[in-house]
């Protein structure tokens, strides 16, 4: 597999995981959560202050940056670390997520996508090849399968033909995307929560061999309770050796259950889309600091936060300039939340380590049953 990239398990806690992934642009400490910088930024955060969330690795996606400003001018431009102010490692996802998703016109077939831009309309093609290049001229660290994430509702059968799609693609992924020392590729399996097609799914994967692997299409609206059943077997049909991915998830409850059921990386809009809108996730849940009751409040969002909105605001403040629609309630609101979701992934390792996963999980459950103060 590629040279400059490896992954070194330290600890189990049941099934559990904690670890190191190694590449050229430094360590990715497992399990990690990746926020996500869709565009070349995770909005209103400046790189320096994403790094001093916690986070190790960022999320890019092909489907944006291939619209714009596109893949050859980043390329031009000296790569997508470059471009972004970003050392550290970045994973980009390959764009058949995304186009299904926010594209609009589009029609699937063995060869690929053909779409129609959400900026502008403008049709483009993604296939398995133009995704790898894609991500080849971005220069990403981990660079994800082309792939197909099938809508819901959608029968058994029709999620075995586009597992099996997905399947195909992943081995024309494989083919073009070559030997590259120093860049991983990850596999991503399919199945909806059909536990046979998901055994399907990573025995071909497995066959095709990857640096890591991931679990695609789920959070998709099935419901906690549906994905906690497919994770409580499909991480284990996946190497023990490699990473695991858990793509698009999620909340903390959601990641926290994923983590037990031996997920590895995990990424989200979630904690910086909702802080822009006055979102709030602390020990005690949900906060939505739009809400009146906190207007005359003198007390920080949470006083056992070390992040800069709760070090040095008020939920007065907060709640006054989320009102006022000022451009820092975004980036104070997304920088506790980054801080917020990156201190729980180091709680789930610590805890990991020590053998106290299950202490933990008790505990971080019990806090958030408290409520708000
Ligand atoms: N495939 C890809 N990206 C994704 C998903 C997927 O299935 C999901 C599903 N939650 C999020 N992002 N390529
Ligand atoms: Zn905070």
């Amino acid at each position: 597999m590629a040279e400059g990239f490896g992954f070194t398990l330290k600890a189990t806690d049941g099934k559990a995981r904690t670890g190191v992934i190694h590449t050229t642009r430094g360590e990715i400490r497992t399990p990690a959560f990746m926020p996500v910088g869709t565009a070349a930024t995770v909005k209103a955060m400046m790189p320096e202050s994403v790094a001093a969330t916690g986070a190790d690795i960022l999320l890019g996606n092909t489907y944006h940056l291939m619209l714009r400003p596109g893949a050859e001018r980043i390329a031009r431009l000296g790569g997508l670390h470059k471009f972004m102010n970003w050392e550290k490692p970045i994973l980009t996802d390959s764009g058949g997520f995304q186009v299904m998703s926010l594209a609009g016109l589009r029609k699937l077939t063995e060869e690929g996508v053909k779409f129609s831009s959400h900026i502008d309309g403008s049709k483009h093609m993604l296939t398995p090849e133009r995704s790898m290049e894609i991500q080849k001229l971005l220069g990403s660290d981990i660079v994800m399968c082309f792939d197909e994430c099938p809508a819901l509702p959608a029968s058994d059968e029709e999620v075995a033909k586009s597992m099996r799609l997905s399947m195909r693609w992943a081995q024309r992924s494989r083919d073009a995307f070559g030997d590259r020392p120093g860049h991983a590729l990850f596999g991503i399996m399919q199945g909806g929560v059909n536990e046979a097609l998901r055994g399907e799914s990573a025995e071909a994967l497995k066959g095709i061999g990857f640096d890591g692997y991931a679990v695609g299409g789920l959070a998709v609206g099935e419901g906690q309770e549906a994905m906690f059943g497919v994770l409580n077997y499909a991480p284990d049909m996946l190497p023990e050796d490699k990473p695991r991915y858990l793509m698009g998830v999620g909340k903390p409850d959601d990641i926290v259950g994923a983590v037990e059921r031996g997920i590895d990386m995990m990424d989200c809009v979630l904690p910086s889309r909702s802080g822009r809108t006055g979102q709030a996730w602390t020990r005690r849940g949900q906060v939505n600091i739009k809400n009146a009751r906190h207007q005359d409040d003198p007390r920080p969002l949470d006083e056992a936060c070390s992040c800069p909105a709760c070090r040095n605001y008020s939920r007065a403040y907060l709640h006054h300039v989320l009102r006022s629609q000022e451009i820092i309630a975004s980036m104070l609101l997304t920088w506790h939340n980054l801080h917020y979701y990156q201190e729980l992934m180091a709680g789930l390792r610590g805890a990991i380590e020590a053998g106290s996963l299950s202490a933990f999980v008790a505990d971080f459950h019990a806090r958030r049953a408290e409520g708000d103060i």
